[in-house]
């Protein structure tokens, strides 16, 4: 029994969602929801846990498809909606997907499928009114694919069971005091746990009110606040950033009207990339809200979290989720005393089944003794977890997108003017890290605009360089035993921007 679905039955005339301009109530959401179950199935008595990968912007259309494929017994696969044909066509193969649901808007991007064998495509708009039963769903089972980086190469199919969803969603609500009067609005993609779990699900576990806004934009985020309806919200620290930037720009009238709106949320969250204390305190002063800010990852959905009720500790990520246990471990995976530098590691019912089709990869990222190795290095001190960065230099974190170093370099070297190439993550103010890329050329030169045109075919906006410098203008003294830290340094004493 999914539990997210049954308690809809409980919620059944409350507003569920708002999105183009529509309402629509958790008994809209049952009734598409099973159409699509029942159309999917096409006779079948259980899906059986069939891949079904589906590109659909954020909305009530969105929702149905996920609890559609849920109730037919299958694995939601979410696409990205703005990656480039290729990122989506290595998602449909690595998953095996035998259902591919694409609405009007992707339609062109999405046309070479059509002439796939095997692969049934289905348009959003097909699905109309289809009665029966339909299978009961053991919470053991299979229930999402996320593509996630790693350090290795590609991007990896992040496996959750519908227990495991069940955890991460209660540990917010519980935690952060979810209820059904709750309003928010979710401006994050749909492909991620942050906006999947943390937002849309916690919303809808509880009976409250999930809003879509499709495409990031401040000035409509805004006038959706001054409606103060919406009483949540949550973002990556990039968007609080780009909201503060605006915010600047607007006239003090305009200010103050947003100030008053944002005074009355009863929360707001950071998470997915560190929160610069700067941001905090700007955000603190338009909003009269301190964010709270929590840790966590696709694999294991929130972790550790500041406190809903008492002080929140800016620059710490707080303490651990109801029903997550944490250590900090040493490189031979010992557990280590407060105050000392380690890895965090995680466990609990909320942590990932495994990696779609990667036996070895799932036992790598566990220890012996079970405990999931997150990479990620803090400390206990002072009461709560603080950051300090990853044990790879290969994974950065851009607008809180992870991205892998060595999947670019891969893009990059079959370029046929790039002979070799490092990638490596800058700091930066807005983005968190931003992508900078050394070149080896084959060819005396290179065109930095064809380059970029061509690497948009290859990879999202989110994962294209921002900065190059060719290997033979680094200074004379690191050339030849150039490191990715020492390329880090390069990259911000220089501004070569393009
Ligand atoms: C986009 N641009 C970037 C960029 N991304 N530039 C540098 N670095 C980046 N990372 C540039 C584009 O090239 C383009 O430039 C311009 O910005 C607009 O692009 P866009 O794609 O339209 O950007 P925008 O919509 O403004 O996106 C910004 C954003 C988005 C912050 C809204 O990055 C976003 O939604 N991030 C959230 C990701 C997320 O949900 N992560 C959670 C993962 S789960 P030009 O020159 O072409 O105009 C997780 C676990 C956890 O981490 O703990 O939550
Ligand atoms: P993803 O794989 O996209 O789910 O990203 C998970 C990674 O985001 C974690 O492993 C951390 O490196 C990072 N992350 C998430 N929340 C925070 C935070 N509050 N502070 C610093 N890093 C974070």
């Amino acid at each position: 029994m999914i539990q997210l679905i049954e308690n809809a039955f409980e919620y059944k005339n409350r507003l569920a969602i708002i999105s183009d301009h529509n309402n629509y109530t958790y008994d809209d959401l049952l009734k598409r929801s099973a159409n699509i179950a029942h159309q999917l199935l096409n006779g079948k008595a259980d899906l059986e846990e069939a891949r079904v990968a589906f590109i659909v912007d954020p909305g009530f259309d969105y929702t149905c498809i996920q609890w559609g494929i849920w109730r037919a017994g299958g694995i939601a696969v979410p696409l990205c909606v703005k990656h480039p044909f290729k990122s989506i066509e290595y998602v449909i193969e690595d998953t095996q997907a035998s259902v591919v649901i694409l609405s009007t808007a992707y339609e062109k991007l999405m046309a070479p499928l059509d002439e796939r064998k095997g692969i049934r495509v289905i348009r959003n708009q097909e699905f109309n009114d289809h009665q029966g039963e339909l299978p009961e769903i053991a919470i053991s089972r299979r229930a999402m694919i996320l593509y996630t980086s790693g350090t290795t190469g590609k991007p990896k199919g992040v496996v959750t069971t519908h227990k495991n969803i069940e955890k991460q969603i209660t540990s917010l609500t519980t935690s952060w005091e979810w209820h059904q009067d709750d309003h928010i609005l979710n401006v994050l993609p749909l492909h991620h746990v942050h906006g999947i779990i943390n937002v849309m699900s916690c919303a809808l576990w509880s009976g409250g009110c999930c809003e879509f806004l499709p495409k990031f934009d401040p000035k409509k985020i805004f006038e959706i606040f001054n409606r103060q309806q919406v009483n949540v919200f949550m973002a990556v620290p990039t968007i609080y950033f780009k909201l503060i930037a605006h915010w600047n720009t607007l006239p003090e009238t305009e200010q103050n009207l947003i100030t008053t709106s944002l005074k009355k949320f009863r929360l707001m969250v950071s998470g997915s990339a560190a929160l610069p204390v700067s941001v905090l305190k700007q955000w603190e002063k338009i909003s009269g809200h301190t964010l709270l800010e929590r840790y966590g990852m696709t694999e294991m959905g929130m972790a550790i979290s500041n406190s809903y009720r008492n002080k929140r500790k800016p620059g710490y990520i707080g303490l651990p989720l109801n029903e997550v246990i944490i250590r900090i471990a040493d490189e031979q995976n010992q557990p280590l005393e407060q105050g000392e530098k380690g890895e965090i590691q995680v466990k609990g019912l909320n942590v990932f089944k495994e990696y779609w089709g990667k036996p070895k990869a799932t036992a790598a990222s566990f220890t012996a003794d079970g405990w999931f190795k997150t990479g990620d290095i803090a400390v206990f001190e002072n009461g709560a977890y603080r950051i300090l960065g990853r044990n790879s230099v290969d994974i950065i974190k851009s607008g809180g997108y992870k991205i892998s170093a060595l999947e670019i370099e891969e893009v990059l070297r079959t370029h046929t003017a790039i002979k070799e190439c490092g990638v490596v993550g800058i700091p930066d103010d807005e983005w968190g890290e931003i992508i900078g890329a050394s070149l080896v050329l084959a060819t005396a030169a290179i065109d930095f605009e064809k380059l970029k045109t061509w690497l948009k075919e290859q990879l999202p906006a989110y994962k294209i360089p921002k900065r190059f410098i060719i290997q033979e203008d680094l200074p004379r003294n690191v050339m030849g035993k150039v490191t990715k830290m020492d390329l880090k340094k390069i990259f911000l004493t220089q501004k070569n921007n393009l």
